[in-house]
């Protein structure tokens, strides 16, 4: 018996063009996250100079960002990194829910992968665990989706 066809992306980074946005709120977290998300790159055999990395305030902000970079047609893909803290208010779930609602419209609609590198958590020590500068990452690992992503659409297009 034949087996399936299996298409599944690599992840390298030389050749690939890759935008990260990332929300300053929270920067004492969200400062790991492209650290760890930039090493990944790095590791991964990607020039400095073919990452770019665009600022914007809040989470909130991350998916109009993330569109236009997306819609540049630069990008091989964009990762989204930000970090929200839920604290005592409704705020929480506007700004995660939309963030989350916002980055997959934006992918959707452009066919270019926006990668969810953004923490949703209860308390700032969670976030502390999912910002490691050792292991687990939440940016090392979103870049790495990235790039598998990247490697996937091309392979699925040609
Ligand atoms: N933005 C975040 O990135 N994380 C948060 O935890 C957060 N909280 O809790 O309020 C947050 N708020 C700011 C928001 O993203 C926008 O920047 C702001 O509302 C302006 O539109």
């Amino acid at each position: 018996m034949s087996a399936p066809r299996v298409l599944e992306g690599e992840i390298v980074a030389r050749g690939r063009k890759v935008a990260v946005v990332a929300a300053r709120f929270n920067d004492f977290i969200v400062a790991s996250l492209l650290k760890g998300a930039t090493a990944a790159w790095l590791e991964r055999g990607g020039p400095a100079e073919d990452l770019l990395v665009a600022r914007v305030p809040g989470a909130f902000e991350l998916p109009v960002a993330a569109r236009r970079l997306a819609l540049s047609g630069r990008y091989d893909a964009v990762v989204a990194l930000g970090c929200v803290i839920r604290g005592d208010t409704p705020h929480f779930e506007y700004v995660s829910g939309e963030c989350a609602r916002g980055l997959q419209l934006a992918s959707l609609e452009t066919g270019v992968p926006v990668i969810f590198g953004v923490l949703t958590v209860e308390t700032v020590e969670q976030a502390l665990e999912r910002a490691a500068t050792t292991a687990g990452n939440k940016g090392a690992e979103a870049m790495e989706a990235a790039l598998e992503m990247a490697s996937l659409m091309a392979s699925l297009s040609s």
